[in-house]
């Protein structure tokens, strides 16, 4: 159902392709040149992740597994059954994802909104890429993406950690792994203060952002604010995104030893003599 406000707020115009030709909804959606090109790679690379599966050996949704080439085929294109069909459905799932961001751009221009959503979510985009096109091109073979299936991209997560023998001690993944804890204490701490001050006791008034002021400044004499949480939420999540990626792909195309001898530096400075 569309609210009668928003028929308001249904701006023409924010295209940055296609001008006028696809810029119209569909239902609740916008669909925009975006819209279709991503409807069409969405349903393209569902349907080949559906029948590589089923050229595979199982129906058991934990362990289908789609796997890429074999590291034999470098960097050039595998059979479909090879690992082609990793790599079709790499690309379709690629122009997928930046697709949905273009169309949030295009939201976005249309509402006159800042594009802190696109950008968030195009974070989120470049971790990927960087897992199954960045590193694996850096380090001269597809067969370096992760397998697209449940068990099976565990099992990789798990070969790749011990193949640095603690991954723990890559500096950039206990950066990553701060950043998602962190992101979880800053969401639990917003959710909580915002559900207390607008669930108060039966009869009372609902609680303005003022009282959540003063409930932080009694606590720890301080409030980042109203505005400021979403500011830290955002810069934390942002970061998880990112040293996620970062943590990755250094391991390999700039770190081949164990991440644990890393830190010999550290036990190697003068000061220690
Ligand atoms: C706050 C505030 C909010 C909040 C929260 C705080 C009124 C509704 C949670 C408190 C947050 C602080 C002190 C910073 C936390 C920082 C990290 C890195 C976890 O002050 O303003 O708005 O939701």
């Amino acid at each position: 159902m569309l609210l009668s406000f928003e028929r308001k707020y249904r701006v023409r115009g924010g295209t940055l392709i296609g001008g006028d030709l696809f810029d119209f909804w569909f239902g609740p959606f916008y669909v925009g040149f975006f819209g279709v090109v991503g409807t069409i790679f969405t349903l393209l690379g569902t349907m080949l992740i559906f029948y590589a599966a089923s050229q595979g050996a199982t129906w058991n949704p934990w362990l289908i597994s789609i796997a890429p080439p074999d590291l034999s085929y470098g960097l050039a294109l595998a059979p479909l059954k090879e690992g082609g069909f990793w790599q079709v459905i790499t690309v379709c799932a690629i122009i997928s994802f930046v697709c949905w961001a273009m169309r949030e751009v295009e939201i976005c221009r249309k509402l006159g909104m800042g594009y802190h959503v696109p950008v968030a979510f195009g974070v989120a985009i470049f971790a990927y890429v960087t897992l199954v096109v960045i590193r694996p091109l850096m380090l001269g073979a597809w067969g370096h993406g992760f397998p697209y299936g449940i068990f099976s991209h565990l099992d990789w997560v798990s070969n790749v950690g011990y193949q640095y023998l603690h991954f723990h001690y890559n500096p950039a993944h206990m950066l990553a792994v701060s950043f998602f804890f962190t992101t979880t204490l800053a969401l639990a701490l917003h959710g909580a203060l915002v559900l207390s001050a607008v669930n108060p006791a039966k009869g009372e008034e609902v609680k303005s952002p003022e009282h959540e002021d003063t409930f932080f400044r009694d606590l720890i004499g301080y409030s980042v604010g109203t505005l400021g949480i979403h500011r830290v939420g955002l810069l934390l999540a942002l970061n998880a995104g990112f040293w996620s990626a970062i943590c990755i792909v250094i391991s390999g195309p700039f770190w081949t030893r164990g991440w644990p001898e890393w830190w010999t530096w550290w036990l190697n400075l003068p000061i220690w003599s």
